[in-house]
């Protein structure tokens, strides 16, 4: 059986993410776009809302919610603002290694303060010479008693200068390569350092920063499943948040979407709405069957996750189909809006400034094509 409608439930959560979006994100987004400022307050507000946090499970008093209902809240979210997006979202990554492979102890230390009050916390695996190859980490965790010293850098870490613990991913056994990565939950006050803050082209609502990890001592029981299976706890969290990275794309492309066919349905030229031209019926063409596409390939993969289905291949397919549509898609409302595209007055250029991250962050698109291969090469 296949069925392409929500519940009631569903498309409740929908339009109250959609409500949110419209009056909390998208009249400050403009504002945080040209500051950087960070949205503590819309993310309070969210969180307050139940929709940050989403994927605590009710045991610990989060919301509870499935992929599904993540991706429908978060292409609201990224329709609005996907900078803003990312900081909500954020949360959601650095809390989901706790709720897949988190023992009982650390789940009741972790989740449930968290879905009580608000609170952030991010995601550690980057660092400068180890970007798409995650493996490649030089953070090292050497045992010590019953703590582990963690010693080095990390870098591009979202809401880390805000976070008050991270999933951190550090060598415990360095000649292993990815088998020899753990994966430890560290405090800030454990001693890490919060470095400089990127400035960036797009989504400049979000903060990533670099962290600093000199003879941090985490506790012994601070590590995720086992030593050498951090690069499992990585994978195994990016599989799954990719369908949600997804959704938030279909939201700017959505977006990108709707504005254009605002304005050709206004713009008049040669005595007629732009919308009367076939040149820019093919283009809303285009950009409304991706929109629809991506949808669908985000949905399967929250489904799938949802259902417990392996979906590695479908997560990296939604997510590198999205990132790219998004991408495509703001890029042709810039140019259906001309000039005014191109000016900060319409809110399309920065779409198109925001839709670049999604091409690169939790994965670039050539290593999604890179896992998609690897898994059809395998006959998945
Ligand atoms: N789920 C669970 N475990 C996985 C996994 C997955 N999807 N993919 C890999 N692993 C585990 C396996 O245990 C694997 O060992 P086996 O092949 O013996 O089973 C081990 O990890 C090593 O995997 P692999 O050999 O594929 O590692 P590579 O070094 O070749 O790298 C890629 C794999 C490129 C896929 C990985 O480095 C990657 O995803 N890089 C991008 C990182 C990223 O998304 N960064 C964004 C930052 S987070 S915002």
């Amino acid at each position: 059986m296949i069925g392409f409608s929500l519940s009631e439930d569903q498309e409740q959560l929908r339009a109250r993410a959609r409500a949110f979006a419209e009056t909390e994100i998208k009249p400050a987004a403009a504002h945080h776009d040209r500051t950087g400022e960070f949205p503590i307050e819309i993310m309070q507000k969210a969180f307050d809302a139940k929709l940050m946090s989403e994927g605590i499970p009710k045991e610990y008093d989060g919301p509870g919610l499935s992929n599904l209902d993540a991706a429908l809240m978060t292409e609201e979210l990224g329709a609005a603002c996907m900078g803003i997006g990312t900081c909500i979202m954020a949360n959601s990554l650095a809390l989901a290694p706790i709720i897949l492979f988190g023992g009982a102890a650390q789940k009741e230390r972790y989740l449930r303060p968290h879905a009580r009050a608000f609170r952030i916390a991010a995601f550690a695996l980057t660092e400068r010479e180890a970007g798409s190859d995650a493996g490649a980490a030089k953070t090292t965790a050497v045992r010590d008693g019953d703590h582990y010293v963690i010693n080095g850098d990390k870098c591009f870490c979202t809401n880390g200068g805000f976070a008050d613990f991270y999933v951190v991913f550090a060598s415990t056994n360095p000649d292993r390569g990815p088998l020899g990565m753990s994966a430890f939950i560290v405090e800030r006050d454990m001693g890490v350092e919060v470095g400089k803050a990127e400035d960036k082209m797009g989504q400049r609502a979000s903060n990533q920063v670099e962290l600093h990890f000199r003879d941090v001592r985490v506790p012994t029981e601070n590590l995720l499943l086992k030593e050498g299976r951090g690069f499992q706890v990585a994978m195994g969290t990016l599989d799954r948040t990719r369908a949600g990275t997804a959704a938030g794309a279909v939201g700017i492309a959505r977006r990108a979407l709707e504005e254009a066919v605002k304005y050709a349905n206004e713009r008049v030229q040669f005595g007629a709405p732009i919308v009367k031209n076939q040149a820019i019926q093919f283009k809303l063409a285009d950009m409304a069957m991706k929109v629809e596409a991506a949808r669908l390939l985000a949905w399967q993969a929250a489904w799938m996750a949802d259902h417990g289905v392996r979906q590695t291949k479908e997560a990296a397919m939604a997510k590198c189909y999205a990132g790219d549509v998004a991408m495509e898609v703001t890029t042709e409302a810039v140019q259906i809006l001309g000039g005014r595209g191109y000016s900060r007055e319409y809110p399309v250029e920065k779409l198109m400034r925001d839709a670049k991250l999604m091409q690169i962050y939790e994965g670039t698109q050539e290593i999604q094509r890179l896992v998609i291969a690897r898994e059809v090469a395998k006959g998945r």
